[in-house]
């Protein structure tokens, strides 16, 4: 395996003017003197450890480092504690700066139905068109359902985004991920800084159209949801591969035949909130667009209420993911605050009032995902202005607050601290991503307080991401001394095959879970604490995959970082 260092720090940077904290891994109970070295080896501050003890996440006996009090910006410092050195980092607002811009140009490269040109992502990256009905592909052009369903029609589901290492996409994960994207520009435009999501700052073919450039690869998905809606109104599931393809295979070598499965609430919920929310976001942008995305919404959200408990199938894990769910209270209830917020009307008002998630019921320390999307209806309903009784939007407010409150509680008893908690103790597929989604209920708690242990909070977030962890490593590509490399990814393979490439910055690994989930976790993992389970091997689908949905999240609260992280 990687190297693992004993002096675990976020590889990448830590901010001036904020906290910054460092992990010493020692059997040794008293403190010990750490040193603080600048890029020519000068030590420039020196102080003691705190021994924590044995750090119940990783299983590491830990000491806390703590050198705050250093704050003069540059590069390559390390921390070095007796023989023991750490990977280099810089005190610097640069690469979070740029952070921002790396986590949002992954989804270009995730475009179906469109060639990834090479005058965007370089030579390396570029390939052509998937799924646009070329040999081999199929084509998602014309895409009939499963042949048990007997649907009688086929749809034209080309576009959007691939959701991760293969290539399905699925409603209820490419929704939450373009809402996220959306809403990272909603609550910049509302009360952050807009300009810096403008038109022309992403490297994509939209970027000199007048039009922010995060609404455009955001737009390249909600197109692609509206077309999965049947015509009795409900959306199909997903549409995906008969059988899973190998590893590597590029989107236009990919020979299966692609199938619709069935219509779900649960992704005629999805699309009718993401759809709500375009409908409001594009509404003086490309009026006709706005029109079209909201009539898409209303029928969604009507048939929805007409066939509230059509569950995905759980079985239908063949050649793609099942993505099934079978709690709909929080889907409804996101869709209703969304349509509320869009339109204003009674009756999206009454099933936005009349839920038992209204006022952040749903907010929990274990954070939310493409199966728990109650939390995405209250940042809406938090930030963007609507009607409902002042107290309510409080309510809302302090649910952040308090869920904000438990996590640095938590945190303060880690030995590498991250926002998320499973009931039972345990770190899930996608840790990473749900690590990221909680940050945001932090950098929320402190939008809506102004209080600094939040902003902290969330940056202590994003240092566990960026190698402030027990296997040393950054889980961001080409971000820190030690990243992924070997991300589970059908094109960026270069484990399999040195002439492909490797994932390009700013994707972020789905990063440890511990139920071993795929034969690489099994042979290499058993008994591993919760930090722990994880490899950077691209077989290890269960721990090394990327996606949209925790791109979303990184994109979010990079972007959100970046702008807190002054000039
Ligand atoms: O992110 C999903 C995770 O929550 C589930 O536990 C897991 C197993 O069903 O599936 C994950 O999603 C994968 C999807 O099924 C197929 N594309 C890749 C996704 C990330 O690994």
């Amino acid at each position: 395996g990687a190297p693992t260092k004993k002096v675990q720090v976020d590889q990448v940077a830590y901010v001036p003017g904020l906290p910054k904290h460092a992990t010493l891994v020692s059997d040794t109970t008293t403190a010990q003197t750490w040193s603080l070295k600048n890029s020519a080896g000068t030590t420039v501050a020196t102080g003691q450890t705190t021994p924590k003890g044995v750090d119940t996440l990783s299983g590491d006996p830990v000491h806390l480092i703590d050198f705050s009090s250093y704050d003069t910006a540059g590069t390559g410092y390390t921390l070095t504690v007796g023989a023991e050195s750490s990977f280099p980092f810089d005190i610097s607002a640069d690469a979070m700066k740029k952070l921002r811009y790396d986590s949002l140009a992954f989804f270009y490269h995730q475009r179906s139905g469109v060639e990834i040109q090479a005058q965007y992502v370089g030579a390396t990256y570029a390939r052509p068109a998937g799924h646009v009905n070329v040999a081999p592909n199929q084509g998602d052009n014309n895409v009939p359902c499963r042949s048990d369903l007997n649907c009688g029609y086929t749809l034209d589901v080309r576009g959007g985004w691939y959701d991760a290492g293969d290539h399905g996409k699925y409603v209820v994960n490419g929704g939450i991920s373009a809402w996220q994207v959306l809403n990272t520009y909603e609550r910049a435009k509302l009360i952050g800084d807009a300009a810096a999501l403008g038109d022309g700052k992403l490297s994509i073919p939209e970027q000199a159209n007048g039009v922010p450039d995060v609404l455009d690869e955001a737009r390249w998905e909600v197109e692609f949801l509206l077309k999965m809606q049947a015509p009795d109104g409900m959306v199909h599931h997903k549409i995906h591969d008969a059988n899973w393809t190998a590893l590597p295979t590029l989107p236009h070598q990919d020979s299966q035949v692609r199938r619709l499965s069935a219509t779900s609430t649960a992704a005629t919920l999805n699309m009718a909130a993401v759809a709500a929310q375009a409908a409001r976001i594009w509404k003086t942008i490309d009026p006709a667009f706005a029109d079209k995305a909201l009539a898409a919404a209303k029928k969604a959200y009507a048939a929805a209420k007409a066939n509230p408990n059509k569950i995905a199938d759980p079985n239908d894990g063949t050649g793609g993911g099942a993505y099934s769910d079978t709690t709909l209270t929080d889907e409804f209830y996101w869709a209703a605050a969304e349509m509320y917020t869009t339109t204003g009307e009674t009756s999206y008002r009454a099933d936005v009032t009349g839920s038992s998630l209204y006022k952040g019921q749903s907010l929990n320390d274990r954070g939310y995902d493409w199966g728990a999307t109650g939390p995405l209806g209250d940042i809406t309903l938090a930030l963007v202005p609507n009607g409902l009784p002042a107290q309510d939007v409080a309510a809302i407010k302090a649910a952040f607050v308090a869920t904000a409150d438990k996590h640095l509680n938590q945190m303060a008893s880690q030995g590498y601290p991250a926002p998320y908690r499973e009931p039972d103790g345990t770190y899930v597929w996608g840790s990473n991503g749900l690590i990221a989604n909680n940050a945001s209920v932090l950098a929320l708690a402190h939008d809506f307080t102004g209080a600094a242990k939040y902003r902290e909070g969330v940056f202590q977030a994003m240092h566990y991401l960026l190698g402030r962890n027990p296997v040393s490593y950054s889980y961001v590509s080409g971000y820190g001394e030690q990243p992924v490399k070997n991300v589970h990814h059908r094109h960026w393979a270069n484990q399999l095959d040195q002439t492909l490439p490797i994932a390009p910055p700013g994707a972020l690994s789905g990063g440890p879970n511990s139920a071993l989930q795929d034969p690489v976790a099994t042979r290499l993992l058993q008994g591993c604490k919760p930090q722990k389970c994880f490899v950077d091997h691209i077989e290890a689908y269960s721990l090394n995959e990327v996606t949209v949905n925790w791109n979303s999240a990184l994109a979010w609260i990079a972007n959100w970082a970046a702008e807190k992280s002054g000039p």
